[in-house]
C-alpha cells in the first residue's frame, strides 16, 4: 500500500530556489511540490502531515568524504557504519560516500567486498563508495572499469603516505588515463609525502615531538606543489580531477589558476579548515593531538581564502573527511612522537550546522549552503537528482531544519562514537529537527526513530559536474 506524507508550511531551500511550498512524499520519493496555501496543495490527501512552519525544508546532506572503521596508524576509526551513519542522520546528512580501501598487493575487488560487508545491514542512511587505490598496476587498472560499471565511479590516489597509500607520478598518470577512458573521477590527496617524510624525520631528530610539529612539517608549499603537479598530470592524461581536503590558500590558488584556464579541476574543503587552525594544534597537554589530520590545519589566515573559494566556485564541495579517533587510547598512541598520532577528525554530525552558522556569519548564502553540502556533492559523484535536491522523483531525503534553535556543540551530547568534539563549546544557531530518509522518519522532532539496515548502498553514475 502506498504511503503519502505531506510536509507543510516550511521554506523549501534547494541550491537553486527558496519557496514557501508544501512537499508531497509518496513511496519514499518526492511526488510533488506546490505553493503553500495553493489549491493544488490543498487538494492533496496524505496519511501523515508534518508541520514545517518556521522551519527550512532542505535536501538531506551528502557527505562525500567519510572513513567509517578505517584501519589507519595501527588502529581503526572509532565510528562503525552503524554509529557513524546514525550520527550523520542526527546532523542532517542522509547520504555518505565512504572510502573502500585496496590494500597493497590485493585486488580492488577484495577491498570493495570488505567495505560492502562492513556496511551491509548496519547503516541508518544511504551510502555509496569511492575506492582508494593503494597499488596501481595492470590488473588493478583493469578492475577500475568493473568498479565504474557497478557504481563505484571515483578513485582516490595519494601523493602522501609513502609505504601505505602512496602512488608515484607514473602510477597516478596511468590511473588518470584509465579514468579518462572509463569515466571514473580521480580524487587526489595532494601533499608531497616523500618530502614530508624527510621533514618528519628531521623534526623528530631535533626532539620536536609535539602535535604542533605535525602542522609544521606538512608545509603549505608541499600541498601547493602536489596540487600543481596533480593538475598537470590530469592535463596530460586528459582527465578531470577532484582535489580532496584543500586546506591552504596556495593550493586554492593552483585550483583557481587551472579553472581560469577552463580545466575540469575541482576542489573540496572541510569544516576543520574553515573553523579550526594551528592554534588548536598548539593546545597544551597533548590536547593538540585531537586536531591532527592530513592535510593539516593551517594558520587562521588561510580561512579567508577558503571561504572566498567557496563563494567564487573555485572550491565546489564541503565534505567532512570524518575519520574519528578517540583521544584516550588512540590519539595517545602519538605521545612523544607526533608522527604516530592517528590522522583524522570527527565531524560527520557537525557539517550542516557549521555551514548554517557560516550563512549567519555572512560567508555564504543560504542556497550556497545547500549547493556545497547537498547538490554539488551529489552531482560531482553521480547521485543527482536522486540525492541532493527536493524535486519530483528525487528520493525523499529531507531535513526539517530549525534556523532559530540554539545549540552548543559538545561530546556530551553528540552521537559520534568518539570521546571528544573538535568543536567543543562552540555556539551554533540552527539545528536539525526532523530527518526523512527515502520517506522514512529517521529523526522525529529530535528523537531517533531510525534503524540500522534502513540505509542502502547506492550505485552511482559517473561525474555529472563536467
Ligand atoms: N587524512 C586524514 O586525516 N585521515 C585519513 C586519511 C587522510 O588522508
Ligand atoms: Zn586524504
Ligand atoms: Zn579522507
Amino acid at each position: 500500500m502506498s504511503t503519502r506524507t505531506l510536509i507543510s508550511g516550511g521554506l523549501v531551500v534547494t541550491a537553486s530556489d527558496e519557496l514557501h511550498a508544501d512537499v508531497l512524499v509518496e513511496d519514499g520519493r518526492v511526488a510533488a511540490l506546490a505553493a503553500h496555501g495553493s489549491a493544488a496543495a490543498g487538494a492533496w490527501t496524505a496519511d501523515r502531515t508534518i508541520d514545517a512552519t518556521g522551519k527550512y525544508v532542505i535536501p538531506g546532506g551528502v557527505d562525500a568524504h567519510t572513513h567509517m572503521e578505517l584501519p589507519f596508524g595501527g588502529t581503526s576509526a572509532s565510528d562503525t557504519f552503524e554509529t557513524g551513519t546514525r550520527a550523520a542522520a542526527w546532523g542532517g546528512t542522509t547520504t555518505i560516500v565512504d572510502f573502500a580501501v585496496q590494500s597493497v598487493g590485493r585486488s580492488l575487488r577484495e577491498g570493495l567486498d570488505t567495505w560492502y560487508a562492513k556496511a551491509d545491514g548496519n547503516c541508518a542512511v544511504d551510502y555509496a563508495f569511492h575506492m582508494i587505490l593503494s597499488d596501481v598496476n595492470e590488473r588493478t587498472l583493469k578492475e577500475m572499469d568493473h568498479l565504474v560499471g557497478e557504481g563505484v565511479t571515483s578513485f582516490k590516489l595519494f601523493m602522501a603516505y609513502p609505504g601505505v597509500f602512496y602512488s608515484d607520478d607514473g602510477q597516478i598518470l596511468r590511473a588518470m588515463q584509465r579514468g579518462a577512458a572509463n569515466g571514473g573521477l580521480i580524487m587526489m590527496h595532494a601533499e608531497n609525502g616523500i618530502a614530508i617524510d624527510v621533514l618528519v624525520e628531521q623534526a623528530l631528530a631535533r626532539g620536536e615531538t609535539d602535535p604542533r610539529h605535525h602542522g609544521e612539517v606538512r608545509k603549505v608549499l608541499l600541498e601547493a606543489e602536489a596540487t600543481h603537479r596533480a593538475i598537470q598530470l590530469a592535463r596530460v592524461a586528459g582527465a578531470p580531477l577532484y582535489v580532496v581536503h584543500v586546506s591552504a590558500e596556495e593550493a586554492v590558488a593552483e585550483l583557481a589558476a587551472a579553472r581560469d584556464k577552463g580545466l575540469p579541476v575541482f576542489g573540496e574543503t572541510c569544516p576543520q579548515y574553515l573553523f579550526l587552525s594551528t592554534d588548536n594544534l598548539e593546545e597544551p597537554d597533548f590536547q593538540g593531538a585531537k586536531y591532527v589530520c592530513s592535510t593539516p590545519l593551517r594558520p587562521r589566515e588561510h580561512q579567508a581564502a577558503l571561504w572566498r573559494g567557496l563563494r567564487t566556485n573555485d572550491l565546489q564541495v564541503v565534505s567532512t573527511d570524518h575519520c574519528p579517533f578517540c583521544f584516550r587510547g588512540q590519539k595517545e598512541l602519538g605521545r612523544g612522537d607526533f608522527s604516530k598520532i592517528p590522522n583524522g577528525l570527527p565531524g560527520v554530525e557537525n557539517r550542516m550546522d557549521l555551514l548554517h552558522q557560516a550563512v549567519l556569519d555572512g560567508h555564504i548564502s543560504r542556497r550556497r549552503w545547500i549547493e556545497i553540502a547537498c547538490a554539488t556533492p551529489a552531482r560531482m559523484f553521480g547521485l543527482y537528482p536522486q540525492k541532493g535536491t527536493i524535486a519530483p522523483g528525487s528520493d525523499a531525503d529531507i531535513v526539517l531544519y530549525d534556523p532559530h534553535a540554539e545549540q552548543v556543540i559538545s561530546a556530551e551530547t553528540h552521537h559520534m562514537n568518539v570521546d571528544y568534539s573538535a568543536y567543543e563549546g562552540r555556539r551554533i544557531t540552527g539545528r536539525v529537527d526532523t530527518v526523512l530518509s527515502r520517506g522514512e522518519l529517521v529523526i522525529d522532532q529530535r528523537e531517533y526513530t531510525g534503524r540500522a539496515g534502513h540505509g542502502a548502498f547506492v550505485p552511482r553514475s559517473t561525474c555529472q559536474y563536467l
